[in-house]
């Protein structure tokens, strides 16, 4: 039976709960129903919090794990059925949810798994320009290891058509020297060539920007990180598309809440319904998509 302990702490303008147990420490903030940070005791951080974050209502901190809701990106790169969802104005990155508070429904022990369980009330009908009746809830497991849960349950009586991503942030000791496993062979869109589709050969490494979108992907993706003498491990459920992003140095400088040199630190694999993934969803049907992310000795 692992110990945990919940304390409250604040964060510039927002709530958060640091959750500490035997083997693992977690910061997460009720805006967005964000995992800030993750370590494992006695190893580097897992999910990278940015030194230069800004933490203000309704801005997603630059950190752990944003939910992306219910579109996936720039909205006009989604495909016209996910478009069509939105009645509003202006449409922003990443949605709609992530820079909301959500609110807490339970915190319980079951074995050696704490299990923290969030909804966000407002996607039932109360999005700005997003009338649809959706169930949101995200649930953060924290045992061997951190499991984040995403599910959508469509409580209206029409099709609902979202993309989504856990846009995860990896701390890793320097993106150059660190290579993901998983990839060989996949196509991809390179979103900095026009959005052209390629094709993967070998392990992915880095030596300027990068932000792919991944189709087909595997549900176990991997960083190698020889430096740290580590391997994250990353086991999907419910998703076929894994987009994989690093800024570099002068998008990092145009980023306010990134240091210059932030983008060294960090590497985004995010589990992801995209583009064909898209999720659709009939009336009554929900759709779960997860991430389990864990570490081990190289
Ligand atoms: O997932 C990759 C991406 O969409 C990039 O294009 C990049 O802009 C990044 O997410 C961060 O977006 P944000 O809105 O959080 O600054």
């Amino acid at each position: 039976m692992a110990n945990f302990q919940v304390d409250t702490e604040q964060h510039g303008e927002l709530n958060c709960w640091r959750i500490t147990s035997d083997h693992a420490e977690l910061l997460i903030a009720q805006q967005g129903a964000q995992v800030l940070s993750y370590q494992r005791i006695g190893e580097p951080p897992l999910l990278w919090l940015s030194d230069q974050a800004i933490f203000r209502q309704g801005k997603s901190v630059r950190a752990g794990a944003p939910v992306c809701w219910p579109w996936f990106g720039i909205f006009e790169r989604n495909p016209d059925s996910v478009k069509a969802m939105f009645k509003g104005g202006q449409a922003p990155a990443h949605g709609l949810v992530r820079g909301r508070d959500w609110q807490l429904l339970g915190v319980e022990e079951a074995g050696d798994t704490l299990r923290i369980e969030f909804a966000l009330p407002e996607a039932l009908g109360d999005l700005p320009g997003w009338p649809h009746e959706v169930e949101l809830k995200l649930v953060v497991e924290l045992g061997q290891q951190l499991k984040l849960t995403l599910t959508s349950y469509n409580l209206g009586n029409t099709d609902v058509t979202l993309s989504q991503a856990l846009h995860s942030y990896f701390a890793v000791s320097d993106v150059r020297q660190v290579q993901v496993e998983g990839v060989d062979g996949l196509a991809y869109i390179e979103t900095l060539a026009n959005w052209e589709q390629r094709q993967q050969q070998g392990n992915l490494g880095f030596a300027g920007e990068t932000d792919r979108i991944y189709v087909n992907a595997p549900e176990r993706l991997a960083i190698v990180d020889p430096h740290w003498n580590r391997r994250i491990t990353l086991q999907a459920g419910g998703s076929r598309t894994a987009v994989i992003w690093n800024p570099w140095s002068e998008r990092a400088r145009e980023l306010p809440d990134m240091a210059d040199d932030g983008w060294q630190r960090m590497l985004c694999i995010e589990t992801a319904n995209v583009l064909d993934d898209v999720v659709v969803l009939k009336p009554g049907a929900s759709h779960a998509m997860s991430v389990a992310i864990g570490s081990e000795a190289l």
